[in-house]
């Protein structure tokens, strides 16, 4: 009797779970959860949050995951790996002040815009002893740090996210940690000072980060055989455009020179500095530039940076900033234009020690070889501007790479260990935006690269867990990539190759380049052709709409002969040295050598191609290490702490490939659980009896009389694998059974009363 009575509650159970919680999305695209009153045919009647009763379609349901699972550690916990749920989720535990949470291999870190108490010895301490667990940056640093120790294999630690999303912060709190584990040798100290001169030397307030790193960095950091830090070396890639203020350190020499500094530097106030007026944002708030700037002179100190290598980086950039005030003036009747001679031409010559008449040439004419004669040409005033701008950039450019140098001197690893370091990649990470140039065309291109590798990583650990269970791997589909990178890499028609070989031809446009483009590649799936100048790429992380406008200019930007001659007759030790590194370099078109003989032309190398080696060369560096990926996520466009805006953080869930793992793990089989706890757990729905009361049999029957398809599941030798969701159908009619014994436990009680 009793036994019937459960049959039938199970069998309406089983019905009345399929109407249970759902998400269901508004029109604006956002999810809210709702309750299934009714169902009926291909509609649902579901209530709403306030009292709202809608009717909809069926299909625009989502299922919801139940409350037990609220705010679960891992993403993957979750019955139900739908995008709603796992927006739901981060949202669940954003709002505790709980910013990290777990997506199966991955760490997401979602921006708090605000201090949260996660930090300091005491929690390096707590996660050093595993006595807490839960997922941080601590954490991540803390198993890279033993699987290095354990198999003697060099780790990475991959951050990436949009900008403002918190990399530079994170890549920081790894770095601390790993210095309070591997410190004693007092270099880990020179390790983290090297982050506020990078970060004055290379970021720049934009409209997305008030500190935005303008580039992208790699932070190899070694260990000895006892765990101790021994080192570490600095790479840094290929810089973009500075933002709404220029580089932070420009700032701060203004605002905090000592006055005999500004004396001998011949300084004025950043706003009286014309590339510093170019932007009307001259401070940022709460933040004191004088301040930093003493914060920047002990940490140059502190790597060993001499004090009169000091005073010349200083010089140059009191050069730079004078550079921009040099004014021109007409020498003739066709426009030609040599630079007036005043305080600023003077005070150009002074701070990199040439003579007033060189620097004068070298911003009034160009030489160019014709065969084996050289002809001198006159500039006019857009030309001189130009070439003014340039050298003004590449000596900033050289000075960036000198002081890596110099902190890579400083931080020398001895002998060089393999087997033992830990790697931090802070890089930016993919950008789509209203308007998309060079720069993001590089950054995506860098992107699909680290993209490739994360998907094969993930793809390979899912692979050795279902080979150890014995499990046929093969029903597992990934996607990969590779259409799409060979549609940059291809030779000779893919868009890199393409980009390379208009930007050879002295009278190609962005226009030819963008027809080229459309000519050679139309019929590529990942590839179309838009109007005008523009093309469109399909990315893992979706459609992006590259504009080609100064495509050819960017990627062949031009170092003129004449300002490499200037620097290397200055009697200063650094614009020598910069001479001397773009010489060597010359991987850059040197404008003059350009038409010297044909055979020139093979030695140079444009943006893309030294973005492309640079990014090969990290790759291979990272193949060669255990990865482990943290994934930072910006909740809003304000740098506001406490608003989480769904929209925003589902597309970069989307771009940083967090969904991507979702769904490779939805593709595959990522519900796994012994033989011993499935039957242990599920067993007492068993309507009849099984002979055979071993786990494997009484898990079968299980399977068996649930009907769950032979698709959503595999058996393996230890463990029942499920395709997502699977689990969930199961999980709740287990606790609807229990409720319902409950009740007709009290039932019974109330007729027996
Ligand atoms: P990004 O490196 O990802 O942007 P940052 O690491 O510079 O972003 O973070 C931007 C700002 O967010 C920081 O200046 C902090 O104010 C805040 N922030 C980030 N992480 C935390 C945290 N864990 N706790 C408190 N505040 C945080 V860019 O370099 O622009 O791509 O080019
Ligand atoms: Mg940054």
């Amino acid at each position: 009797m009793i036994n019937i009575a459960i049959t039938d509650l199970i069998t309406n159970l089983i019905l009345y779970i399929q109407k249970l919680q759902s998400w269901f999305q508004l029109p604006d695209g956002s999810w809210e959860l709702g309750t299934i009153i009714q169902n009926f045919g291909s509609e649902s009647l579901i209530s709403l949050p306030q009292g709202k009763v809608l009717k909809v379609n069926l299909e625009s349901l989502v299922p919801a995951n139940p409350d037990i699972l609220d705010g679960v550690d891992d993403l993957m916990q979750l019955s139900y790996l739908n995008e709603p749920s796992v927006l739901y989720n981060l949202e669940y535990r954003y709002n505790k002040d709980v910013i990290y949470t777990k997506a199966g291999p991955v760490l997401v870190a979602i921006n708090p815009f605000k201090k949260v108490l996660l930090y300091g010895n005491n929690y390096i301490e707590a996660y050093k002893s595993k006595s807490l667990e839960s997922p941080h940056v601590y954490a991540v640093t803390d198993t890279a740090m033993r699987e290095m120790i354990r198999d003697e294999v060099n780790q990475s630690i991959i951050i990436s996210g949009e900008s403002g999303a918190g990399k530079t912060e994170t890549a920081k709190i790894a770095m601390q940690y790993l210095a309070t584990l591997g410190g004693g040798s007092g270099i880990e100290y020179e390790i983290l000072k090297t982050n506020p001169i990078l970060e004055a030397f290379g970021n720049a307030k934009t409209l997305r980060n008030d500190n935005s790193s303008r580039f992208g960095k790699l932070i190899e950091i070694h260990f000895s055989e006892t765990g101790k830090i021994s080192g570490a070396r600095i790479q840094t890639f290929v810089q973009c455009s500075e933002g709404e203020r220029s580089y932070h350190i420009f700032y701060q020499l203004c605002a905090g020179a000592s006055n005999i500094l500004r004396e001998n530097l011949k300084l004025k106030n950043a706003d009286e500095f014309r590339y510093l007026r170019q932007s009307n944002c001259f401070t940022i708030p709460g933040i004191d530039d004088a301040e930093h700037f003493q914060v920047v002179m002990d940490a140059l100190d502190i790597v060993h940076v001499k004090k009169e290598d000091q005073d010349s980086v200083f010089a140059m950039l009191s050069a730079v900033l004078w550079l921009g005030e040099i004014s021109f003036t007409d020498i003739d009747s066709d426009h030609h234009v040599e630079p007036v001679v005043d305080e600023a031409l003077i005070n150009v010559a002074t701070l990199i020690k040439c003579e007033v008449e060189d620097l004068k040439l070298a911003l009034s004419t160009r030489k160019m070889r014709v065969g084996n004669d050289t002809i001198v040409q006159k500039l006019t005033l857009v030309q001189a501007i130009d070439a003014r701008d340039a050298l003004a950039k590449s000596i900033y450019s050289c000075l960036f790479d000198w002081l890596v140098e110099q902190i890579n001197k400083s931080l020398a690893v001895g002998k060089r260990r393999t087997g033992r370091s830990i790697s931090i990649l802070d890089i930016y990470g993919f950008e789509s935006f209203e308007r998309n140039s060079f720069e993001q065309f590089c950054i995506n291109y860098a992107n699909e690269r680290l993209q490739q590798h994360f998907n094969r990583h993930l793809f390979k650990l899912e692979q050795e867990e279902y080979i150890q269970d014995g499990i046929d791997w093969a029903k597992v589909d990934f996607e990969d990539n590779q259409d799409c990178l060979n549609l940059f890499e291809k030779k000779p028609l893919g868009l890199q190759s393409l980009l390379d070989e208009e930007s050879t031809f002295p009278n190609a446009t962005d226009l030819t380049f963008a027809n080229k483009l459309k000519q050679h590649l139309n019929s590529n799936p990942c590839f179309r052709g838009e109007r005008d100048k523009a093309f469109t790429v399909c990315h893992y992380a979706g459609e992006v709409t590259y504009d080609t406008t100064g495509f050819l200019e960017k990627n062949r930007d031009l170092l003129y002969l004449d300002s490499i001659q200037l620097l290397s007759s200055c009697a200063c030790h650094l614009p020598q040295a910069f001479a001397a590194s773009m010489l060597a370099q010359s991987e850059k078109p040197v404008v003059g050598a350009l038409h010297k003989s044909g055979g020139a032309d093979s030695q140079k190398l444009s943006v893309m191609t030294k973005f492309k080696g640079q990014l090969f060369q990290l790759m291979q560096r990272l193949e060669s290490t255990t990865p482990h990926f943290i994934r930072c996520i910006k909740p809003n466009n304000f740098q506001s702490p406490g608003t989480y805006n769904q929209g925003l953080v589902l597309q970069q869930l989307r771009c940083c490939g967090v969904l991507e793992v979702v769904r490779i793990s939805r593709s595959g089989f990522p519900t796994r659980m012994t033989h011993q706890k499935f039957a242990r757990r599920y067993g007492f729905l068993l309507l009849d009896h099984v002979a055979s009361q071993d786990p494997l049999s009484v898990s079968v029957a299980i399977l068996q009389q649930f009907n769950i398809l032979p698709e959503m599941y595999q058996v393996g030798y230890t463990k029942l694998f499920f395709r997502t969701g699977q689990i969930g159908v199961l999980e709740d009619t287990r606790n609807h059974t229990l409720h319902g014994i409950l009740r007709v436990q009290s039932c019974f009680r109330g007729h027996q009363a």
